[in-house]
């Protein structure tokens, strides 16, 4: 019998995720968790059994086709099975409806986002139009637009798959993907009615039934404060397109079941959101959701690849034993899983903040926490979910470089964390925005007193007095910097940004894991705690914009 390698398999992901679990049983009220665990459950073994479903399919992709037989140009899509599937699933969990259900007050995004993060492997990046359709949500309770709330609300947060509608998010184009003042979209009043001309680069979920644009009113100055929000319904009921063509499908380096089209505007009909500038001010809503789902989707990536690699180690066996067993990898294990731990423990809190504050339950501070925390969780767990996945790869050895193992896929598909809804760049200057608007760092070193003070534990100490240095060394570096040229403080953006997000995880880890200790007699979140301590939060150079300005251009 030939030497066969044993291929790693998922568990139900609820039931395994201790993580998961013991946070919900911190923070949720034994009632809440009671009525939802249920349902989260399912998700786990829902997500299990599409993991094996989708090795044994092979990969599909959507399919674009552009013209009929006779001539007509068509534009219609095949979705892939899994898409097909994860829409009724979606509007049955309430996938996005759950995060406004007011049934469990300010716990309705913890219980929203752990959904997600269970279904999001599985959904194969349906949970791309779910994100945006949540921000399409909160952008229009912004606005107020009595109508178009009457409108698209009931089909956005529909439990009924006959009724629930998703939205797109049409922003990217040619000339602007990160700096929006580019679009080249018109908007021309035409008989009473708002139409859409010119061409959108990147728009994701391509199949939604409705969407929110950016375009310049005919007339308007150039600038991106000139640009105005538009709301769209762009097909008709018989599946037709409403004066807009799908140039192509684009090939993209993962994210590939997702239909992402090259499409051109030429009269599209659409509705004014609010005033017909300020667009970019009404959209931002929207783009604080989306970052937000990006995370945990980053963070479900994470998960996946970690659960992959301890199956894995369990079966492998080299040098005499498996390598589970074996210190090295043992090791590599848990550098990987401390660093998931924290980026765990800050995302969910931002949830936290965010159902607090849609329900007008948190204060000022508290709402400027959650505007400063929001590009953080988006950059640091973008960037973490590649290199875990990246980490995940070689954990496999030559299986995990095998496309159809699944695991390359999932490399594939974690780069786009850090690129789509805002670069990592984007994040760190959002960063800097919202620290000289939202209160500079005063919100979050007051939230971090709060919790550090409520970590006791000698185990913990360490942690506690690196978490406390790290506030301190970026609050100094960000006094100076402030006070310089604007170009340092811009080219120490993502250091500072990534550094200040690992300080607040740690000190969040650190009170899980006083919490674990003392409730659940669990050690491990504190092992998970000084694993991530023993690593260097922080990268602060002294002045790197003049050495950054040199070698980016190699000239002197
Ligand atoms: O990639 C895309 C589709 C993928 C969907 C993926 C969903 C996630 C799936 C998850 C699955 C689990 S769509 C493309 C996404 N594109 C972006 O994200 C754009 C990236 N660029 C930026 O974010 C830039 O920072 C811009 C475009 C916002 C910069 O625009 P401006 O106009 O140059 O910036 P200003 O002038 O600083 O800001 C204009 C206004 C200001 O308010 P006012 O007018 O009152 O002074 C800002 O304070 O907007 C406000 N503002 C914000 N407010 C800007 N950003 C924010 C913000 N994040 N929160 C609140």
């Amino acid at each position: 019998m030939p030497f066969l390698q044993a291929a790693p398999v998922l568990s139900n992901q609820y039931l395994d995720d201790r993580v998961l679990r013991s946070y919900l049983r911190r923070v949720l009220p034994p009632a809440v968790l009671g009525a939802i665990e249920g349902e989260l459950t399912d998700l786990g073994e829902f997500a299990a059994t599409a993991w094996t479903q989708a090795r044994e399919r092979g990969r599909c992709e959507p399919k674009l086709t552009q013209w009929s037989a006779w001539g007509e140009r068509i534009d219609r899509i095949e979705l892939t099975p899994a898409w097909q599937a994860a829409q009724p699933l979606a509007a049955r969990y309430g996938l996005v409806a759950a995060g406004y259900d007011s049934a469990h007050g300010a716990a309705a995004r913890v219980h929203q986002f752990a959904m997600v993060y269970l279904f999001h492997c599985a959904s194969e990046f349906y949970t791309c139009p779910l994100a945006m359709t949540d921000g399409a949500v909160t952008a229009l309770k912004a606005s107020g637009n009595r109508r178009l709330l009457d409108r698209a609300l009931p089909h956005f947060l529909n439990r009924d798959p006959q009724q629930f509608w998703i939205c797109g998010q049409w922003m990217t184009e040619n000339a602007g993907g990160s700096d929006v003042a580019g679009t080249e979209t018109v908007a021309r009043e035409e008989n009473g009615r708002w139409r859409l001309y010119g061409r959108k680069w990147f728009t994701s979920a391509i199949n939604a039934q409705a969407a929110l644009a950016l375009a310049r009113p005919a007339g308007a100055a150039a600038g991106s404060d000139a640009l105005a929000l538009f709301y769209l319904e762009p097909q008709k009921a018989d599946g037709r397109w409403r004066n807009l063509v799908l140039d192509r499908l684009k090939d993209k380096l993962g994210t590939r079941e997702l239909p992402t089209a090259e499409i051109h505007l030429d009269g599209a009909p659409a509705e004014l959101v609010g005033e017909p500038r300020h667009g970019v001010r009404q959209i931002a809503p929207m783009l604080n959701i989306t970052r937000t789902w990006n995370a945990i989707g980053a963070l479900a990536t994470m998960r996946r690849c970690i659960a992959l690699a301890r199956d894995y180690a369990n079966r492998r066996v080299v040098f005499g034993r498996p390598l589970a067993e074996q210190p090295l990898h043992q090791d590599t294990l848990a550098g990987v899983q401390a660093e998931f731990e924290a980026a765990f423990h800050l995302t969910f809190y931002v949830t936290e903040l965010l159902g607090r504050a849609q329900i007008g339950q948190a204060d000022e501070a508290q709402q400027n926490l959650l505007r400063l925390l929001t590009p953080l969780i988006k950059l640091w767990t973008g960037k973490l979910a590649v290199a875990i996945a990246a980490e995940s790869c070689e954990c496999f050895g030559g299986a995990g470089y095998l496309e159809d193992s699944g695991i390359p896929q999932l490399l594939r598909d974690a780069m786009v964390w850090p690129i789509w809804e805002g670069t990592s760049n984007v994040q760190a200057l959002d960063f800097l925005r919202a620290f000289r608007t939202a209160g500079g760092l005063t919100p979050l070193l007051s939230a971090q007193r709060t919790i550090l003070s409520q970590v006791q534990a000698k185990e913990l100490e360490f942690c506690v007095r690196v978490a406390r240095e790290g506030a301190t060394q970026i609050t100094e570096w960000l006094q100076k910097a402030s006070a310089g040229e604007r170009d340092r403080l811009e080219a120490g953006a993502r250091d500072v940004a990534i550094g200040l997000a690992r300080v607040m995880a740690l000190s969040l880890l650190a009170r899980h894991a006083e919490w674990a200790l003392r409730a659940e007699n669990d050690p491990r979140p504190a092992a998970a705690a000084r694993r991530f301590a023993e690593r260097p939060l922080l990268r602060l150079r002294s002045d790197g914009a003049r050495d950054a300005q040199m070698l980016a251009s190699d000239s002197y």
